[in-house]
């Protein structure tokens, strides 16, 4: 706003204030890929305060003006060095608990030394998850801002950073009913800098992404590559060109360069004899990508492991390296008793242990991007994995800003595991209700999610039409899977509507059921017909997976849900501000009932090992 009187003093008088933030905006544009790179942790203790009126953002607390124009010294309401530590990365709702419900701005700060490596050294700054608004100041100066609470981002730091540095991060983590999630939703809404935050190095000419994936055309013996890269100069480097060294497959290819990317396919020599990665058979090969300057000299090189599979629909089937299959899977949400929303690699490891257990081998990642680490442990455990953006409930489907951040997010889940084998399926949403506006607006996502990675199918969880009793929704047109939550024997009381939904619909797709359940309070024990037994669960577990699995065009299911999570909007004597639909207590260690229901369900779908199977 323009200063208008001689009173006015824009710290206070801005209502506006947060427009100048938003027109510098970090997004899957800016994203950098740190796979592969060493990088330098950022994580650690940092001074903390919440920033209830968002007075950083307002009075730009972020240029430390301690004198004023006169050179006289200033009172300030902030203290970094006063401030208490805060763990990074955590939710800070388990660190304090006068944070516990906090849903406002939290400002971390901390200081850091830096000297560059190498000549010409550039300098990003990777944050891998904060809920939800992220400000990144670096020595006063603005660097960026991102929306979204569970995807990547990162910044260019180069310009502002020096060898003594004061990095401020502001995270603001309200609900509001334009972001994508909405303010409604059946979760706890963690905030704040959850996840790791890295420096990356990069040398002036880098590799900013890269997708490499077998091409899904059914004869198992195409690779295909895109890469892109970031630096000045790009195409007009004569001779510059990408490698890609695959070395137990005898493969060395070079990639040619132009305008800034480059693609190629690479048909493989049959003796090369590629093996497939596979649920239950995670062959991973490692690869060295490198960019080579004109005189063909190293400029900038990092390493994966890679899985090549194929998943394919064919009519009602899903073809996983050309064989149908039906996904034994779970959901799971990223919740956790002391963690929150932030998540190590035991505990990755240890759902993945529950899912091995019920004798699954798919996950449903629900109901927004989980740590990147899930897809890697999944990558080295061979288990599927659905992924999903938070376009849950009533996303403001209407507005052209909310389809932006929903966009967004989505492309940075893609772009962040679009190599990762065990990513089976984009998951556009889940459980809106039919309208044009959410028709177009999820249509659309499904779109960019083929362009940006044609190699998957595309599903939502979509509800049923509980009035016609059938599989009716009109987004069904635009997946390749379609997802369905159904409640019948819970929410909706009669079971014997699954049945004739499941009878009264032709899908021409196959169907995932991604939630069923029941809510069951552990060592609660009763009779069958009483909610929030252990023993109505395991009944209701029963009745689901004798119709799912009797009917031909089902190819999954996922129920709900493989842990009870903290859940404020379930406040009965059962719940306690937990949903306890899980099959495990949220110690996610105690088993209900329901567990071992389960798990003899999946043990009987268990596909009989094929000869010469390890
Ligand atoms: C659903 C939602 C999920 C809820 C669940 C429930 O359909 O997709 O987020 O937690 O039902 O327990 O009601």
């Amino acid at each position: 706003m323009e200063k208008e009187s001689g009173n006015y003093v824009s710290d206070i008088h801005d209502a506006a204030y947060e427009a100048a933030y938003l027109a510098r905006r970090l997004d899957s544009g800016t994203l950098v890929s740190a796979v592969g790179r060493p990088a330098e942790s950022l994580n650690g203790k940092w001074n903390f305060a919440a920033d209830w009126y968002d007075s950083c953002k307002r009075a730009k607390w972020f240029l430390e003006r301690r004198v004023d124009e006169a050179g006289r010294p200033m009172p300030l309401d902030w203290d970094w060095e006063a401030w208490e530590p805060m763990s990074v990365p955590s939710s800070w709702n388990l660190q304090k608990p006068e944070l516990f419900y906090f849903e406002g701005s939290g400002l971390y700060t901390r200081t850091f030394r830096y000297l560059p490596k190498i000549p010409g050294e550039r300098a990003f700054l990777r944050f891998e998850g904060a809920q939800y608004r992220t400000s990144v100041f670096l020595n006063g100066e603005h660097l960026g801002t991102h929306d979204g609470g569970s995807t990547p981002f990162s910044v260019e730091a180069t310009g502002a950073i020096r060898e003594d540095n004061r990095i401020i991060v502001v995270v603001e983590a309200g609900r509001r009913p334009g972001r994508v999630p909405p303010d409604n939703t059946d979760w706890f809404n963690y905030g704040g800098l959850y996840r790791d935050i890295l420096l990356l190095r990069m040398p002036p000419r880098f590799i900013k992404d890269w997708f490499l994936r077998l091409v899904p055309d059914g004869s198992f013996s195409k690779l295909a590559i895109d890469v892109e890269l970031s630096g000045e100069g790009l195409g007009a480097a004569k001779g510059g060109e990408a490698r890609l060294r695959i070395p137990e497959l005898g493969l060395d290819e070079s990639i040619p360069i132009s305008g800034g990317r480059g693609s190629s396919v690479i048909s493989l020599d049959v003796a090369a004899c590629l093996e497939l990665w596979a649920p239950g058979k995670p062959r991973l090969y490692g690869i060295e990508l490198s960019l080579l300057g004109p005189g063909g000299e190293g400029i900038d090189a990092l390493r994966d492991r890679v899985g090549f599979r194929e998943i394919r629909i064919s009519g009602s089937d899903i073809l996983v390296n050309g064989k149908s299959v039906f996904l034994k899977g779970i959901s799971v949400h990223e919740d956790h008793l002391r963690l929150g929303k932030a998540t190590d690699e035991a505990t990755i490891r240890a759902a993945i242990a529950h899912l091995k257990e019920l004798h699954g081998d798919y996950l449903r990642l629900a109901h927004y991007p989980h740590d990147g680490r899930f897809a890697r442990i999944a990558d080295e455990e061979g288990v599927l994995l659905w992924e999903e953006v938070p376009v849950y409930w009533a996303v403001d489907f209407s507005s052209p800003a909310t389809y932006a951040d929903a966009e967004n997010q989505l492309a940075e889940l893609v772009i962040r595991d679009r190599n990762r084998a065990s990513v089976a399926i984009w998951s556009v949403g889940n459980e809106n209700a039919d309208s044009d506006a959410r028709l177009s607006f999820m249509s659309r996502l499904a779109a960019k999610a083929r362009e940006l990675d044609g190699t998957r199918p595309v599903s939502a969880a979509c509800l049923v039409d509980h009035e016609r009793l059938a599989i009716a929704d009109r987004l069904a047109e635009a997946l390749d899977i379609i997802g369905i939550n159904e409640y019948y024997g819970w929410y909706d009381p009669d079971f014997s509507k699954l049945p004739r939904i499941l009878d009264n619909s032709k899908p021409s797709k196959p169907v995932i059921i991604c939630e069923f359940g029941a809510g069951a309070r552990l060592g609660h024990r009763g009779s069958v017909d009483e909610h929030f037994t252990e023993d109505m669960q395991a009944r209701l577990y029963e009745e689901q997976v004798a119709v799912i699995g009797a009917c031909p065009y089902i190819k999954g299911m996922s129920p709900w849900i493989l842990y009870d999570f903290r859940c404020p909007r379930r406040l009965n004597r059962y719940q306690e501000r937990y949903n306890r639909k899980g099959l495990v207590d949220a110690d996610r260690v105690s088993k209900k009932k329901a567990f071992a229901t389960l798990a003899a369900f999946y043990a009987s779908r268990a596909e009989p090992a094929a000869e010469g199977d390890a």
